[in-house]
């Protein structure tokens, strides 16, 4: 072949590069160029081997072969709207060196692909590649890096065996099905006009799509089938996929209301109480479950878990349902994950995918270990606009899915007009999840009927689209026309299903009764007098055994040998009895060790929570010699669940939405999640403001999950010492959630433990400000005897000055670290008349602690909340009403500390030991002339 005379510019080099490749190493060329290359004889010595016209044709065909499959989406039909695609210059065959002419005298037989038999040249061999990648489906898999899953979707695509006729659908129930998804829409457009509703229409194939997706789900014998959906077309999912009863829908709608029911299980004030925490939520953001009863297969249930109006917030959450779900922990060791168990969609909108950064997050989650679903579906609603504004303003990218893309998720753009071509995106991505047990993505473009929500009008922003949607037939005019042009029915037909609806959905309409048909999420209510039966203390020799088991590694295990120091002295800290040598992570370990001798399962999770952040923990060794982990929790003979510890991503977000799925999906399991230092925690505030805080009062959900959070001024600076304990405290009300800051190490394991006794009994979320330094801080260490005999002490008062009570003058009242600045420093000898007193719950707070300790002071004239935080930060500002009401005036209270900031502390290590110096001064000044609040300077000095 004389290369030069038959390629030209840049294609001759490539040819000749891509030739040279498949000599080198065929399997470095896709399938198809590979067919094509073996098909002719290169030159040897520059002697053509084939007619030279040819082998640059043929070269040619092959390479539009391949820029169709890679680049066909670009001249795909997509928009239902008719806007033209983009096209691609490589998809036109001039571009590869050859005509239509050539085309035609070439064979079929050059592009491998599974029709060429049924094909005459490779003209009709590229014009039936273009049918089917440039038609209304895009197919988008350029980006998948793995060999074998391109090739089985290239095959997928091409085989046509998702689409009919290898496939069938059945046309009348899709026209039926399209018919309840419109008559419902029209139906509430034309009796509630003006009410909010989201409608979906425009986007009606997501229901068959759904239909499609869960049924082949329940016949894989998927038990759990999660359904993660916004506002846009809620209702309608919820009317026809969850089978939330028309009744209910309608109730919600006229805004009946019902008498309120009486709680059972507590007294009336306690569940009146309850009630009035109650909030509810808006109608189309509401959950529903539906269970698959009846015949094969059996027991799948279906669910929509409730989601806040935050656009893309609930899907780590779903996320974490489904992973929850499908993973078994009733044998101790790991956990053991099960991808066939449960299934999540999630439906997205296509201004919010791009948009929102938890989604990147989630996406990010999908292959780790630890958070793997077995594969998510995601269907972009593209409905191309976000509200008001226009993709063009919305996104960076070509596509609103182009973030899926480096995720390595395959992605079809589907035209939402074409009811079979949305159907087969469905099994495709159905029989894709199943095969590689990876996310799929289903962008279906279609267009919003009306403005964002009903009430809104959209022709002030998109006059020229809105002027073409209120011409354009709805899909299931289209399907009935193509149903009729195939004479599948008669022309009348599609008109009676539809007054059918109609009738059937107004005969609902007519006999509501609010009593039955309004069914509200009852808040749960705790066991009366659970948490305070609770005991936490374990028997000292039970602990030591769980200590002798934690210690083993297993034989010919080489650890660092740091780490075999550590562990040599960790050895005796169980020694004695009042010994005070168990740290932090020791009492840690002996708490989850406990924990799961009692039987429940444990996840910890949070950025190297495996080692943890501060070097302390330790939960996996890793041998020295080979490499490999070793995870006592996971080996202890007395274990009877299983212990899970995974380090997370680098996410706070989505980690914490994660999470709560667990949680709210499994509470009978304890689910930790760390921050590394808690100042990283508001990168997930709206997790915490949506779900951890709120959702009890707004969906009925009870969740139990733990925060620790890492916290303490240790002049770090401004993003590593604060984990913003009053942003939780904001939000606690209606004992919505339990916080805490605890000082030694007894007291977490005691928390620990009791956080994990009213799992089921008394859930709430717990929230602990742990240490860093104090970590192996000689007072924050306890004794065996605190472990075996002790409780959690929500408030703990000055032992020293109860010995002498008539002596304090002033109480100074606070929390965490601060207590061990305070006590170790050298005015504490100097200074009798103050006594110190640790608030170790936060909230609830602990009246009935702390009352016994101000009144046990005789002579007491003051008393003082110290805290190193400003004072717009910290418990002060939510304390202080509580103080109050406690002091009732008896005594002055002040505060002591900083003064208010923006910003939680100072930049400089020597500046944040002169203020925390002068900050413990005032506090033991007992001469200080300042009636009011003390303040010290934040100026250095
Ligand atoms: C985090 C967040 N920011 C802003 C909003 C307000 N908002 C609600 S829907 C919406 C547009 C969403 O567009 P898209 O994702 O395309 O979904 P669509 O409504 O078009 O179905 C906006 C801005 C919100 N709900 N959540």
């Amino acid at each position: 072949m004389n290369i030069w005379r038959d390629f030209h510019g840049p294609n001759a080099g490539y040819v000749l590069e891509l030739y040279e490749r498949y000599r080198q190493n065929p399997g470095s060329v896709d399938a198809a160029t590979r067919a094509s290359f073996a098909r002719w004889t290169p030159a040897v010595d520059g002697a053509p081997a084939v007619a030279a016209p040819a082998i640059g044709k043929i070269v040619g065909a092959v390479t539009l072969a391949q820029a169709i499959r890679t680049y066909g989406h670009l001249a795909a039909q997509l928009d239902p709207l008719g806007s033209p695609p983009p096209g691609d210059l490589s998809l036109e065959p001039t571009t590869h060196g050859v005509t239509e002419e050539d085309l035609r005298r070439l064979p079929a037989s050059l592009i491998d692909a599974p029709f060429v038999e049924r094909v005459a040249n490779a003209l009709e061999a590229t014009q039936a590649l273009r049918a089917i990648y440039s038609s209304t489906i895009g197919y988008d898999y350029g980006h998948i890096r793995v060999p074998e899953e391109r090739e089985w979707l290239r095959l997928a695509a091409e085989s046509g065996r998702f689409r009919p006729p290898r496939d069938p659908i059945n046309p009348e129930a899709l026209l039926e099905r399209l018919t309840q998804v419109e008559a419902f829409e029209h139906f509430l457009h034309r009796m509630f006009p003006g009410k909010i509703r989201f409608s979906l229409e425009g986007l009606d194939m997501i229901v068959p799509i759904l239909d499609e997706v869960i049924g082949e789900a329940a016949e894989a014998r998927i038990h759990n089938i999660l359904i993660g959906m916004a506002h846009r077309g809620r209702l309608n999912v919820l009317a026809h996929v969850l089978n939330k009863p028309y009744a209910q829908i309608l109730a919600e709608f006229k805004d009946l209301t019902r008498g309120r029911t009486r709680l059972d299980g507590i007294d009336q004030a306690a569940g009146d109480r309850l009630l009035a925490s109650w909030t509810g939520y808006v109608k189309y953001h509401m959950g529903a479950r539906r269970a698959l009863k009846g015949g094969e297969p059996l027991n799948v249930v279906v669910s929509m878990p409730p989601n806040p109006s935050h656009v893309e917030s609930a899907y780590p959450v779903v996320e974490g349902m489904a992973y929850a779900a499908g993973t078994q922990v009733d044998k101790p060791g790991p956990p053991r994950f099960d991808p066939t168990v449960s299934l999540p969609i999630l439906i997205h909108g296509d201004a919010a995918f791009p948009g929102q950064g938890v989604v990147a997050e989630t996406l990010n989650l999908s292959r780790l270990p630890g958070y793997h679903t077995g594969g998510t579906i995601h269907v972009i609603a593209n409905n191309q606009l976000g509200y008001t504004t226009n993709p063009k303003d919305a996104r960076s990218t070509l596509y609103a899915s182009d973030l899926a893309m480096g995720f390595e998720i395959p992605i079809v753009h589907v035209n939402a007009d074409d009811p079979e071509a949305c159907i087969e995106s469905a099994r495709l991505a159905f029989a894709y999840r199943t095969k590689f047990q990876k996310d799929f993505l289903i962008d279906l473009i279609g267009y919003r009927r009306y403005g964002h929500n009903e009430g809104d009008e959209p022709r002030f922003t998109q006059p020229l689209m809105y002027e073409k949607i209120e011409r354009h037939l709805t899909v299931r005019e289209l399907w009935a026309t193509t149903m009729i042009t195939r004479g599948l029915i008669d022309g009348g037909w599609p008109k009676k299903l539809m007054q059918n609806r109609m009738q059937a959905l107004q005969r609902v309409l007519e006999s509501l009764h609010p009593e039955v048909d309004l069914v509200e999420p009852q808040p749960k209510a705790p066991a009366p007098g659970a948490a305070r039966r609770v005991q936490t203390a374990v028997p000292a020799q039970r602990l030591r055994e769980l200590h002798a088991s934690l210690l083993w590694v297993p034989e010919g295990f080489t650890l660092h040998p740091k780490l075999e120091r550590a562990m040599q002295r960790r050895g005796t800290a169980l020694a004695t009895l009042d010994e005070p040598g168990i740290d932090w992570a020791t009492a840690e370990h002996l708490a989850f060790a406990s924990i799961l001798e009692d039987g429940i399962a444990i996840r910890l999770t949070g950025q190297d929570v495996e080692r943890g952040a501060f070097g302390q923990r330790h939960a996996v060794f890793h041998d020295m010699k080979t490499g490999k982990v070793f995870t006592p929790l996971q080996a202890l003979p007395q274990a009877k669940a299983a212990f899970a510890v995974f380090n997370s991503p680098l996410t706070e977000n989505a980690a914490i939405g994660f999470e709560y799925g667990c949680n709210v999906q499994e509470p009978g399991r304890l689910i930790i999640w760390e921050a590394q230092y808690g100042d990283f925690v508001n990168g997930a505030q709206m997790m915490i403001d949506e779900f951890v805080a709120s959702a009890r009062a707004k969906w009925g959900q009870t969740p139990s999950l733990v925060m620790l959070l890492p916290h303490g001024y240790e002049g770090k600076g401004p993003d590593h010492s604060s984990a913003r304990l009053e942003r939780f405290l904001e939000l606690a009300a209606e004992t919505n959630m339990r916080i805490a800051n605890c000082t030694t190490a007894a007291q977490y394991f005691h928390l620990l433990r009791w956080q994990a006794a009213l799992l089921e009994a008394d859930p709430l979320p717990l929230v602990v400000l742990t240490p860093k330094s104090l970590l192996r801080h000689p007072l924050a260490c306890s004794s065996l005897w605190d472990l075996a005999e002790g409780r959690f002490k929500p408030v703990i008062d000055d032992a020293q000055a109860r010995q002498r009570p008539e002596e304090v003058r002033r109480l100074i009242l606070c929390s965490g670290k601060i207590h061990v600045d305070l006590v170790t420093s050298g005015h504490r000898a100097e200074t009798p008349g103050i006594a110190i007193t640790r608030i170790e719950r936060l909230y609830p707070f602990p009246a009935d602690d702390l009352r016994p300790v101000l009144d046990c002071y005789p002579k007491l004239e003051s008393v003082a909340w110290v805290q190193e935080e400003p004072e717009n930060m910290g418990a002060w500002i939510s304390l202080r009403p509580h103080l109050g009401a406690l002091i009732n005036g008896r005594w002055s209270l002040r505060y002591i500390g900083r003064p208010p900031n923006s910003s939680p502390t100072e930049g400089s290590s020597a500046w944040h030991a002169t203020n925390q110096r002068t900050l413990v001064e005032h506090a033991y000044d007992l001469n200080s002339a300042i009636a009011e609040d003390v303040f010290i300077s934040l100026k250095e000095t």
